[in-house]
């Protein structure tokens, strides 16, 4: 049984901002939950960027009953003026809540720690820290985004038990089982971007949009094709969701005009045969692109890891081995020459979908 005390509110805001998650863009997932004398009386979620923070929806519902309340928040409260709402604490204040649970502060740096400290100085009883993992876990793209405004990468792949992620014959239809392809498909759902290399595009053809059971958000596409080399009839140029290709500058102008009028955009990243690739995440964080899945091949995957880009690993395993040499593996790069400097991965979990494992870790180092 679940006790009532502070913990059973702050889960039940967190529940609701996670059932948000994916669809509030570079903003981050933010619930609240109003209590008053042993009541619920507000419950609110910020559900989209430029419309209203979780505190102002569940104060709206809460009305006059928000006075003397206790306000549970996942996310410190703002204390800015943002796109829409004037600042949450302010709110808070004037609805004369008297006291106010916080799980994370935010780190946006034009709030971070100001929110708590305007609350105090009304006189508002703050308390923070419960849960507070949970709620910086559900906003780890936010939390990367906002202080470094570079896109949070999760490196996304699918592989036998060996590692490869194609048979020696190029053939990679289906490696893993229908619950691991579901759950990559909600995993696009929670990305702003998916990335993906020209040779991908080449091999396989993809549509890359959300799939599911029911409606999900589809990522902006993104081709990190250096040469512009993308036939002018793949899928990912369909129009279903926005299409950005990643080019160098000396990529054919014509070819970029008549891409663009099928409705890609062109980003030029760099001047060499290769897409200049941190040049490439801090023109698509200006673009207010704050998440990628990159379900790159081994080649891209392996630049990505190199160049310190990627901050998080998903790594489907299927029970299933087919050898092969020059079977595509993974991660196609140099590598180390001894197994002590080995990429490492941290805070590492696993996840069973069907017969398949999912690992889930950190790159050591971001
Ligand atoms: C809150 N409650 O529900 C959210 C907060 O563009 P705006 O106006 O939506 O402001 C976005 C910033 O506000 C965002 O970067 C983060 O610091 C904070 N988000 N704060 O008190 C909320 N979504
Ligand atoms: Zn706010």
């Amino acid at each position: 049984m679940d006790l009532l005390n502070d913990e059973t509110y702050m889960r039940l805001a967190l529940n609701m901002a996670g059932g948000a998650s994916g669809q509030t863009g570079v903003n981050p997932v933010v619930g609240c939950v109003v209590v008053n004398e042993g009541r619920v009386v507000g419950l609110g979620a910020h559900l989209r960027r430029g419309e209203g923070h979780a505190e102002v929806n569940a104060l709206n519902m809460a009305g006059a009953h928000a006075k003397g309340a206790t306000a549970y928040v996942t996310l410190e409260p703002c204390s800015h003026t943002g796109k829409l709402t004037p600042p949450c604490c302010e709110r808070l204040i004037a609805e004369g809540v008297s006291r106010v649970v916080v799980a994370a502060t935010d780190p946006n740096p034009r709030v971070s720690g100001r929110g708590i400290e305007r609350l105090r100085q009304a006189g508002i009883q703050v308390d923070t820290g419960l849960l507070e993992s949970e709620s910086t876990a559900l906003n780890e793209k936010f939390n990367k985004y906002i202080v470094h405004g570079v896109p949070f990468v999760t490196l996304k792949t699918a592989m036998t038990m060996d590692g490869r992620i194609a048979t020696r014959t190029g053939h990679s239809r289906w490696i893993t089982g229908e619950q691991s392809r579901e759950a990559v498909h909600t995993l696009r759902h929670k990305h702003q971007g998916i990335m993906v290399g020209i040779g991908t595009i080449k091999a396989d053809d993809p549509e890359l949009t959300t799939r599911l059971s029911v409606p999900g958000l589809h990522p902006a596409r993104i081709v990190v094709d250096a040469k512009l080399a993308i036939p002018e009839d793949a899928r990912v140029l369909n129009g279903e969701a926005d299409t950005i290709l990643l080019a160098s500058e000396r990529a054919d102008a014509g070819k970029a005009d008549r891409l663009e009028a099928k409705g890609a955009k062109v980003l030029r990243c760099g001047d060499g045969d290769r897409v200049d690739l941190t040049k490439a995440m801090a023109l698509l964080g200006e673009m207010g692109i704050g998440s990628i899945l990159l379900e790159g091949g081994g080649v891209l995957n392996g630049a990505m890891l190199k160049a310190g880009l990627v901050d998080k690993m998903m790594l489907f395993y299927a029970p299933i081995i087919v050898g092969g040499e020059g079977a595509p593996s993974a991660f196609a790069f140099e590598g180390p020459e001894k197994m002590s400097e080995a990429l490492r991965l941290n805070r590492v979990s696993m996840e069973r979908f069907g017969d398949d494992w999912c690992m889930t870790g950190y790159p050591e180092g971001n």
